[in-house]
């Protein structure tokens, strides 16, 4: 029986990467659900496409737009937040794509879980803000939380059958972003465009400020920390530019181990989708003879002073990579704004993480309450 896949975010680059791989796996899986929040437009041409059985449109606005068109087709079409954490009791979803980007995902992962559907983890904030709840989750509703994150893909294929085993250390890959060779001055004067011209992935924009930044390999040193159980001083983050080499697990005994691929997000995508098993891709397989040499380099953190600031929110826990996250949100818009240069975004990072009360013991209200006044704090501090 074919797996029934509901995707969060379905006209985002996860999402349309999902649509990718599941047509060339339709033996395998197919559409139960479609969601989006604004791009009404687009969910319906895909909602046409693969007359899914539930079609969710976050924004109310939209919402009449979205049911004439589809009024035609036998689809059910929802809107609101609420939906979408209501649509995981469906019994006719055996997958949920979790696509959308924010906190806004913690809710529909909470809802997944309890329902005990397979989770495919594409959203990173959601994990690097309630790791501590979606963690605890996961082992009371004994769930399945699948990464689709590449490096966290790559470190959860490598700990397959080593469940009895310690782990050393793991070592996160950076491609390093499009400013890992050019110096601070430098990056002061960057302009938006080149920082969001990343040299190997192909990524939504808040990614890909936050790759030139490395705020996105901080974030996701928090995010390995919450999958894999591993302390903040056993992560360690490596500038890898040709991206092949999907990060690294050191075991005791002086193995490493790895996943290596070509930077295509389809590949995790898939696993994520097929796990345990793996099926023939209908994308290209990694030709070593073509990479030429890997290379590897410490990362400057004196330069790319967010990826310190994420380790170091990660050893205080409680609400800091909340408050991290929620002022890197606000910081990257206003870059992407023209209202502030790269280099300033972590003094924004910084100085709410100083500013902001730090709860030790947050409940879930407290994540949303520290997101919001967060970014209340970031905007003052940017005026
Ligand atoms: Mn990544």
């Amino acid at each position: 029986m074919k797996k029934r896949v509901a995707i969060l975010g379905s006209t985002g680059s996860i999402g349309t990467q999902t649509l990718n791989v599941i047509d060339g796996q339709s033996d395998k899986f197919e559409v139960e659900v479609l969601s989006a929040y604004n791009s009404s437009e687009r969910l319906i041409k895909q909602a046409i496409k693969y007359v899914p059985n539930v079609v969710v449109i976050g924004n109310p606005k939209h919402y009449a737009e979205v049911r004439d068109a589809l009024d035609p087709l036998d689809i059910k079409v929802y809107s609101g937040e609420d939906a979408i954490n209501q649509i995981m009791e469906m019994d006719t979803i055996d997958i949920v794509m979790i696509g959308i980007i924010g906190i806004k995902a913690i809710k529909p992962i909470l809802a997944a879980l309890e329902n005990k559907k397979r989770i495919a983890l594409a959203n990173k904030e959601s994990i690097v803000v309630a790791g501590e709840l979606i963690t605890k989750s996961v082992m009371d509703n004994v769930g399945q939380l699948i990464p689709v994150d590449s490096e966290h893909s790559a470190i959860f294929q490598c700990l397959m059958g080593e469940s009895d085993n310690a782990i050393e250390k793991i070592v996160l890959t950076a491609s390093g972003g499009p400013f890992h060779n050019m110096d601070s001055d430098y990056l002061s004067r960057a302009t938006v465009k080149e920082a969001l011209a990343h040299p190997n992935w192909d990524m939504g924009n808040k990614v890909s400020i936050d790759s030139a930044t490395l705020m996105n390999k901080g974030l996701e040193a928090i995010e390995a920390h919450w999958f894999f159980n591993v302390p903040a001083e056993n992560i360690e983050v490596l500038i890898h530019p040709e991206s092949i080499v999907h990060s690294l697990v050191y075991f005791t005994d002086g193995s490493i181990k790895t996943q290596m691929s070509y930077p295509d997000m389809r590949i995790p995508i898939q696993f994520a989708l097929s796990y345990p098993r793996r099926y023939k891709a209908t994308f290209p397989e990694l030709d070593l003879l073509k990479t030429g040499s890997l290379n590897f380099l410490s990362p400057d953190v004196k330069k790319f002073r967010n990826l310190a600031l994420a380790f170091k929110a990660l050893k205080e826990g409680g609400n800091m990579p909340c408050i991290l996250n929620a002022a890197n949100d606000v910081a990257v818009q206003a870059f992407l704004e023209n209202k502030i240069n790269l280099q300033q975004i972590p003094d924004i990072v910084e100085e709410s993480m100083t500013l902001m009360p730090h709860i030790k013991k947050p409940v879930l209200s407290d994540y949303f309450e520290t997101d919001t006044l967060t970014k209340q704090k970031a905007l003052e501090l940017i005026k």
